[in-house]
């Protein structure tokens, strides 16, 4: 049996598949879409576009996330010697917090998606708004504040929800969107997240979300894993019929829908919630119990844990989130990831084997030299200006630059996720730069 799965994170869509029988598993399957690369005409920059006007506005396309979908299903479709019948569940994963905004079309057009015509066309006459807001974007202080003063505090918020209020959680975004288009938000009849997005996409209808990413929406209280209502009426007006339902990470959303059974000949599939991609990387590297950590690489960098008990973070800089287990997880995001480790390999010309190299060649603590890699706002500490500081740190020497920006980001790990009070024995790492040794 098959068991296809999706992650569609900031830059790239990537799909695997697994073959699993009662004595073995095997990849059969696995390839990535790069945004950039693959999709020109959507002008995207490492998977994002930004408002001229406002770089803290970052934003994305969920038409270009349907396109995608739709180049890797035929891909998967035509690969030789893979018997596609064989596939008994989809899933997936997807970057976190980013909203799509659905008008009252998609309820009659998700089911009815025409085979002979391409999904692309088909969805964008289900769109209220063009863009979805993601994870990288910063602009909605103002609605942070003003969400977290109905609320009680960012302390109150934090024990309600998980987390205080974040620029770039669904629930400020949202907010931002309600009383900046009011006209727009009105013809909104379903707001998704990107992973329920790309489920109903899939199944043909609209697709639940699940705890581990409805927890990144300042909207669920994370003790009942249901809407808050406080915070929904914190945030917009009648916001409750516009979100999907909060469902348990293994429930299945439907049956793969007609559009793909017809035009690439796949069997009738279940669909199973999607998640957002850390609650994912938590069951990829095998967190199931309280105990170990795990650091995924990629766009952001975060810190992950499972917990027991939702533990709030008394400094007010980490999330807890639903786990895919049913229980719940730690997690600190750290923005500037993969992009500020990519600015210095390209300041100094270096291939990632040379800047490994002089990672090596050069000692722990770095002669006492370091960075503070703020390439772009930091959401972990909170640093809205960006700007790169640099102490006793030679902006020429590129082996002590290179060490300077890994130490930075391993010591902003360690001390800001003391307060989830986990012994730290075993680190896994995931996310695209733990090819990396
Ligand atoms: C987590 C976060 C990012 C995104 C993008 O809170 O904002 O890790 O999920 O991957």
């Amino acid at each position: 049996m098959l068991y296809l799965g999706f992650d569609c994170s900031t830059q790239s869509l990537s799909a695997i598949i697994i073959e699993i029988t009662p004595n073995t598993r095997r990849i059969v399957f696995e390839q990535s879409i790069d945004f950039d690369d693959g999709f020109p005409s959507y002008r995207t920059s490492n998977g994002v576009r930004r408002d001229p006007a406002d770089p803290s506005v970052v934003f994305s396309s969920p038409l270009m996330w349907a396109e995608a979908l739709d180049r890797m299903m035929e891909r998967i479709a035509r690969e030789p010697g893979l018997d596609t019948s064989e596939i008994r569940a989809i899933s997936g994963s997807a970057q976190q917090h980013g909203s799509v905004y659905l008008n009252a079309n998609a309820s009659t057009v998700f089911p009815a998606i025409d085979p002979q015509q391409s999904l692309v066309d088909q969805v964008r006459g289900c769109l209220a708004r063009q863009e979805a807001p993601v994870w990288m974007d910063t602009s909605t202080s103002a609605e942070c504040a003003a969400i977290e003063s109905a609320l009680g505090g960012a302390q109150a918020l934090a024990r309600l929800t998980g987390s205080r209020a974040f620029e770039r959680f669904t629930g400020p975004q949202v907010r931002k969107f309600a009383t900046t288009d009011p006209e727009r938000y009105a013809r909104t009849e379903r707001i998704s997240l990107v992973s329920s997005y790309m489920a109903s996409l899939l199944a043909g209808c609209h697709a639940p979300t699940e705890p581990g990413d409805a927890a990144g929406m300042n909207l669920m209280d994370i003790s009942t894993r249901t809407w808050s209502e406080a915070a929904l009426d914190a945030t917009a007006p009648d916001l409750r019929r516009r979100l999907p339902r909060i469902e348990s990470p293994w429930s299945v959303v439907g049956t793969l829908a007609p559009y793909w059974r017809r035009r690439y000949g796949f069997p009738a599939a279940s669909v199973v919630v999607w998640t957002g991609d850390n609650p994912s990387s938590l069951i990829g590297t095998g967190i199931v119990k309280e105990g170990g950590v795990a650091v995924s690489l990629g766009t952001s960098d975060t810190l992950f844990g499972a917990m027991r008990e939702a533990r709030i973070d008394p400094s007010g800089a980490a999330h807890v989130f639903g786990s895919p287990t049913g229980e719940f997880m730690g997690l600190i995001c750290f923005r500037n990831g993969a992009l500020a480790r990519e600015r210095i390999r390209q300041a100094f010309g270096l291939t990632w084997e040379e800047f490994s190299t002089m990672l090596g060649s050069t000692p722990p603590g770095n002669h006492g030299a370091v960075m503070l890699p703020w390439f772009e706002p930091e959401i972990t500490p909170a640093v809205r200006v960006p700007g790169v500081r640099r102490y006793a740190l030679d902006p020429g020497d590129a082996a002590a630059n290179v060490r300077g920006v890994v130490e930075a980001q391993m010591l902003a790990m360690s001390r800001h996720s003391r307060w989830m009070g986990v012994r730290i024995e075993t680190i896994h790492a995931t996310g695209g730069a733990a090819v990396n040794r």
